[in-house]
């Protein structure tokens, strides 16, 4: 069977890696539309050797044939039309932050908790990326031992703001400005992802503490995040810093992960072997290395997770997602 599929951003960086990322998991499309903003409406886009023309996005133009609608067209954009495609049949995956926390929304990552898609009233929402690369590692720790407690401290590219990101560390490289970013981030550090909030912390920092409580089904899960931008151009890292409930051994950890679908342990430390942005880079797999134990705590353990940010972290996420609604015959 054969799905019609709808990208809603289809110009953006995250919506050409939806379709570079369908395109190679060969994922059974029979129609295809493409959205975007007025300023495209008429471009010519690429897919699999054919032309498709963008369809500006508004209130006529929604098709009422379409099964599964890929979003990455900022929040607004799904907030307001995300329902509207529901309402028309079809199954929005979404990759913006506008549905991820509300409770008639799945927040899915597909190695941890895909059975959520049965629950979805029309949306499902995809995370934050640096939420995403986390969870497969953490899935499997809480499996084995119980998670207690989780500490998150980022080293997010410039990617991760999309294209803008991208122009203004090659800008700072040639010496002007940023325009997007608060301060120069070539050579430098920006401890600031999103907007502040008035406890001090910004709006990542708390989307990963509240996504991975949701998607791991945890709750009260103790967890903490400081987020910071690096002068990289594509690929988060996240040191993770972890107690668990139970003893466990360093080997059998190591070989869990080695075990788990969708990661890649690279922790050969003595050959220099470890997780990097500019290897991860267009790769799906999350990759985990500098296992350690922390004697810090009783059952501590860091890790240092390393993964494509728009890949795993968005478009690859969200098209498995729509492949476990196949799978599940949920479209
Ligand atoms: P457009 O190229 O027409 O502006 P990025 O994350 O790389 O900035 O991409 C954002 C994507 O979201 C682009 O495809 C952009 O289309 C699309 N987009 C932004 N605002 C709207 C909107 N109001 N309606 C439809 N698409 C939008
Ligand atoms: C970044 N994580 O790296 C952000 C981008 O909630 O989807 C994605 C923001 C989001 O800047």
């Amino acid at each position: 069977k054969k799905y019609n599929v709808a990208v809603v951003g289809a110009t953006g960086l995250v919506g050409q890696t939806f379709l570079k990322v369908l395109k190679e998991r060969n994922f059974p499309i029979d129609n295809l539309y493409l959205y975007a903003s007025a300023r495209s409406a008429g471009k010519k886009v690429e897919f699999d050797g054919k032309e498709y023309e963008i369809i500006e996005l508004n209130d006529d133009n929604i098709r009422d044939d379409i099964h599964i609608a890929l979003f990455s067209a900022g929040g607004g954009t799904s907030k307001e039309y995300g329902p509207k495609f529901a309402a028309k049949n079809a199954v929005v995956v979404d990759n913006s932050s506008a549905w991820r926390m509300d409770k008639n929304v799945p927040l899915i990552v597909p190695e941890a908790n895909p059975e959520a898609a049965a629950d979805h009233s029309g949306i499902i929402a995809n995370p934050n990326c640096s939420t995403i690369q986390v969870i497969p590692v953490l899935k499997v720790l809480d499996e084995l031992y119980g998670l207690k407690r989780v500490i998150y401290s980022t080293y997010q590219a410039v990617a991760g703001s999309g294209q803008k990101g991208i122009d203004d560390l090659e800008a700072n490289l040639r010496g002007e400005d940023s325009k997007g970013y608060p301060h120069k981030i070539a050579f430098n550090l920006i401890p600031h992802i999103d907007t502040f909030l008035d406890n001090g912390y910004t709006k990542e920092e708390i989307k990963m503490v509240e996504e991975t409580r949701k998607i791991l089904g945890l709750p009260d899960l103790k967890v903490t995040a400081t987020c910071v931008r690096v002068p990289v151009r594509m690929g988060h890292a996240v040191s993770v810093n972890v107690e668990l409930e139970k003893p466990f051994d360093l080997k059998e950890v190591t070989e869990a992960f080695a075990k788990k679908e969708g990661v890649i342990v690279k922790d050969d430390v003595k050959n220099n072997v470890y997780p990097m942005p500019l290897e991860a880079a267009g790769k799906d797999e999350v990759f985990v290395g500098r296992i350690r134990r922390d004697d810090s705590v009783e059952n501590g353990l860091n890790l240092w997770v390393v993964a494509d940010n728009i890949r795993k972290g968005a478009a690859t996420n969200a098209v498995q997602i729509a492949e476990e609604l196949i799978k599940r015959e949920i479209v």
